[in-house]
């Protein structure tokens, strides 16, 4: 009997391997009057504490540098333009890179970008720990409406400020990861994700604005957070990578916003999550390698997916029902033979 082999030394369970230690930067409140430089000056605050906490990545809110502004209607598109950025960075955003290279952290942020054409995109940045963008996204999926709504308490003018993003949803190796981004309502949308699993995304990054009450319809408040860490969760687990989803908390011009910003797990499961409504780091290490498991097995695209069934998600924007009328459905023998 030939000897055996001795087994191949399998790593251990928890090998720490691939690590990216991250944050979710979640922001209080900024005020209609607070200025970019404080804003930034918070943020900076938060990516030296991240530093003394070993984090090499933090994510920061949608539309960080400015209030949320679609919840005012504004007839003056100065008036508008004024929450907006020509130059990324500009001299007051500068510090936040220049903190970066600094203290060796990439970051995501989120703002308002008034492109040199003249075109309105909610939009962000990925920025490496050398303090270079590597990345931009604009938001594609713009909730609320875009003429005034009088009777509502506040507006949600996303589609009147900003047009639909026009990137797609790319993805970009950086920090040793594969990094994907969305923005807010996008997260509600499981083909955003899809996309970029099936280009091997292992850290998306994104940020919120989300108000904590619905103007459009009756709805119990407690569902905003419910649905938060439901989409949240579900998109990590069905794409099989970390989601690193930051708020913009707290009652910000009178309007209250949710917090909850949070790490998922590959597994689904939340790693940490926000405590307060204020400026507040959520931060876990990410195994980068845990992805691993479900892109090889359960969620395997190449082995399991049939895409020639898939065609109504691309080919068709709503809904078509089926034709009026019951199914009458096929008769089945009965048990007693005809009399
Ligand atoms: N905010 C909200 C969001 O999608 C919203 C708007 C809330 C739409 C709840 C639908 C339901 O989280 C932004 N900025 O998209």
């Amino acid at each position: 009997m030939p000897p055996r082999a001795a087994p191949q030394e399998k790593p251990r369970e928890n090998q720490l391997t691939r690590i990216l230690t991250a944050a979710a930067a979640q922001l209080g409140p900024i005020g209609r009057n607070e200025t970019r430089a404080s804003a930034v000056k918070r943020m900076i605050q938060m990516m030296r504490r991240g530093k003394e906490r070993g984090v090499r990545y933090m994510v920061f809110p949608e539309l960080a540098l400015t209030t949320f502004f679609p919840r005012w209607y504004m007839e003056d598109w100065k008036e508008v333009e004024r929450f907006f950025e020509r130059q990324m960075p500009s001299a007051d955003v500068l510090p936040l890179f220049e903190a970066a290279r600094e203290y060796g952290i990439g970051f995501y942020l989120g703002y308002a970008e008034l492109t040199d054409d003249g075109q309105h995109f909610n939009t962000s940045i990925l920025v490496n720990d050398k303090g270079r963008i590597v990345g931009k996204y604009r938001k594609v999926h713009l909730p609320g409406h875009s003429e005034h709504e009088p009777q509502r308490p506040w507006q949600h003018l996303e589609k009147r400020y900003f047009q639909p993003g026009d990137l797609g949803f790319p993805v970009w190796r950086s920090m040793g990861a594969i990094h994907g981004m969305a923005i807010c309502n996008d997260r509600r949308w499981p083909e955003v994700f899809r996309e970029m699993s099936l280009q091997g995304v292992e850290v998306v990054s994104l940020g919120y604005n989300t108000p904590d009450e619905n103007t459009s319809a009756s709805e119990p408040k407690h569902l905003r957070n419910f649905h938060n860490d439901l989409v949240l969760q579900a998109a990590a687990y069905q794409n099989s990578c970390y989601v690193i989803a930051t708020a913009k908390a707290g009652i910000e011009e009178g309007v209250g916003l949710i917090g909850g910003s949070l790490i998922a797990q590959p597994s689904g499961e939340i790693v940490a999550k926000a405590q307060t409504l204020g400026d507040e780091m959520v931060v876990a290490d990410l195994n980068l390698d845990a992805t691993r498991m479900g892109k090889e097995t359960i969620f395997n695209f190449a082995r399991h997916r049939r895409i020639e069934h898939y065609s109504r998600i691309t080919g068709q924007t709503g809904v078509v029902l089926p034709p009026e009328g019951e199914v009458q459905g096929d008769p089945v023998p009965s048990r007693h033979a005809p009399a």
